[in-house]
């Protein structure tokens, strides 16, 4: 029953910032799914009596990829695999699946944020038995197996029915079809305190949840509509779709322009949040005030002492280089430890497993805590509807508050996307090959202290990541980042990230980009972007 089936390397195997993230097209070439999955096995291997957990964003190709991902760990020797019903898990669900049934690991068939359908992207990533997503060691090891691979081994058996709960096998793996959201509802039940929110919809608290037709549809349903009780309707497009709905996944101003445009609007909800492809990312609009990523990271540390799951206290605090210093200031007044490290969850997954770090967060709307080894949307919506239950204030007067107390971080990304890969990379040469040169220049009133080549050395394993991005430090505390985009699926994406402080609550109200305008065009110039990608403008500013 079991075939070993000799194939070739495909050169292209090589995670990026999140998993393997290619065209579907790419997917589809034969044999190129099966080696990948080969490749993981390989890499990590064990897998004799170990167990499995599988699922994913419901994007077109997941239940066909869930088949193979099955056939192939049968081959392999696996003793059990749990999949989410319908082969829907979201990655944070997987994540403490792994933790909680004691797994091997987690492989999640997502391309995040990206477009789907037959035309669009699909990924693979792979998650260690921790919960978290597999260091740059394993990734690095995957792409070497997937280098070198003869053949992969496949058991020759009809498909699994993936909407039947309960117990299936293959030769003798056994296979356990799970509600996906249960366990993870139960967690988030046991965090956050449901009582006060419910006490908050009673007196009146409105709430709108976008699920952009991607897998955090079922879970918002459960926790939002009937485990809290907010209206039928609270929740929309909840149903994941396989293409979801012709519209990009991407919780942010450009994709859930309605969801936002309503939260501006007169009549809107008091509270209004999305999430992306595979329910990791959040997006958070109070009524009138659009709420940075950056900025909600630094609230919800600032205010966790009021949640039940946190009431011990934080230990720590860290963030990606990129995101902004808003939280740097919150940790200095609580005390709590702070980290800088690369873009990318899986740098904080070592803080986090050894109790270093209680909260952290990614500027890219990804927010999380030590509950998880993943970024979790909903988690970070919930943390949000239990501090304004607990605090009967608006978003808006949080915000504000926030401000006032510790100043605020102006703070933008613009993404210039699928622009010539060679040109990008040429760009990025020609400014690190001119960093030494800045420090002491002055542009347009801001006096360059400092610009490097981001380096993170991991205080657990004190492994050493190169090349994660350009720095350009001022010396009033404003900042400018730059980066190529390790998600993209067509030639690059440069991403220009500008912070500037503002501690004078009167120069606190303004206009984001205006508050940037001379940031912005020092990135312009200090990169020479208009004339390496040929662009005028970017594609997509947050
Ligand atoms: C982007 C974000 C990064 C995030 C990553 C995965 O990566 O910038 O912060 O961790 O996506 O998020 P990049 O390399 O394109 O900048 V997700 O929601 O796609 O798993
Ligand atoms: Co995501």
């Amino acid at each position: 029953m079991i075939q070993a089936i000799i194939t070739k390397p495909f050169a292209d195997q090589d995670p990026g910032t999140s998993g393997l993230r290619k065209k579907v097209k790419i997917f589809e070439t034969p044999h190129y799914t099966e080696n990948f999955i080969q490749s993981i096995f390989d890499c990590t291997g064990k897998s004799k009596g170990k167990r499995l957990i599988v699922g994913g964003d419901g994007r077109f190709f997941n239940q066909q990829v869930i088949q193979k991902v099955l056939k192939i760990a049968a081959a392999n020797g696996f003793a059990s695999i749990m999949v989410g019903k319908g082969g829907i898990l979201s990655t944070p669900a997987v994540s403490h699946l792994i933790q909680k049934y004691k797994a091997h690991g987690g492989i999640i068939l997502s391309a995040s944020h990206n477009p789907g359908g037959s035309d669009g992207d699909f990924g693979i990533k792979y998650n260690i038995a921790s919960g978290g997503p597999a260091p740059e060691k394993v990734t690095k090891g995957i792409y070497a197996c997937s280098q070198k691979i003869r053949c992969y081994r496949i058991a020759n058996v009809g498909d699994i029915d993936l909407d039947r709960l309960g117990h299936q096998e293959i030769g003798g793996m056994k296979i356990e079809i799970v509600d996906p959201v249960r366990d993870y509802a139960d967690l988030m039940e046991k965090l956050f305190d449901f009582q006060a929110i419910r006490q908050a919809i009673a007196d009146g608290l409105r709430f709108r949840f976008d699920a952009m037709h991607a897998v955090s549809g079922p879970y918002a349903h459960e926790i939002f509509e009937k485990r809290l009780g907010f209206p039928t309707g609270t929740v929309i497009k909840g149903q994941p779709l396989p293409d979801f709905g012709n519209k990009n996944p991407d919780p942010n101003p450009v994709h859930a322009k309605d969801l936002i445009d309503l939260l501006m609007s007169d009549g809107g909800p008091d509270f209004g949040a999305a999430s992306d492809g595979d329910g990791d990312r959040n997006l958070v609009i109070g009524k009138g005030i659009f709420i940075t990523p950056s900025d909600s990271l630094a609230i919800l540390a600032a205010n966790a002492h009021l949640v039940k799951g946190y009431r011990a206290g934080v230990a720590g605090v860290a963030r990606s280089m990129p995101t902004s210093t808003a939280i740097d200031r919150v940790a200095k007044k609580h005390r709590f430890f702070l980290y800088e490290t690369p873009t990318g969850w899986k740098f904080f997954c070592n803080l986090l497993d050894m109790g270093l770090i209680t909260l952290c967060g990614e500027e890219s709307f990804g927010t999380g805590s030590s509950h998880v080894l993943e970024k979790d949307g909903l988690w970070a919506i919930l943390m949000w509807l239990n501090i304004l239950s607990i605090t009967g204030k608006s978003a808006l007067d949080i915000v504000r508050n926030h401000w006032r107390e510790y100043g605020r971080n102006y703070y933008s990304r613009h993404d210039y996307e699928e622009v010539d890969t060679a040109a990008a990379k040429e760009m990025m040469k020609n400014l690190h090959d001119r960093l030494e040169s800045l420090p002491g220049m002055e542009i347009g009133g801001f006096k360059i202290e400092k610009a490097d080549e981001f380096v993170y050395h991991d205080p657990v394993d004190c492994s050493v990541s190169h090349n994660q991005g350009l720095r350009i430090l001022f010396k009033n505390g404003s900042r400018i980042v730059f980066r190529l985009s390790g998600t993209g699926t067509q030639g690059a994406t440069v991403r220009v990230y500008m912070e500037r402080y503002e501690a004078d609550p009167v120069l606190q109200e303004q206009n984001t980009q205006k508050a940037l305008s001379t940031l912005i065009s020092i990135a312009d110039e200090i990169g020479n972007l208009k004339l390496y990608l040929n662009r005028n403008a970017p594609t997509v500013i947050t």
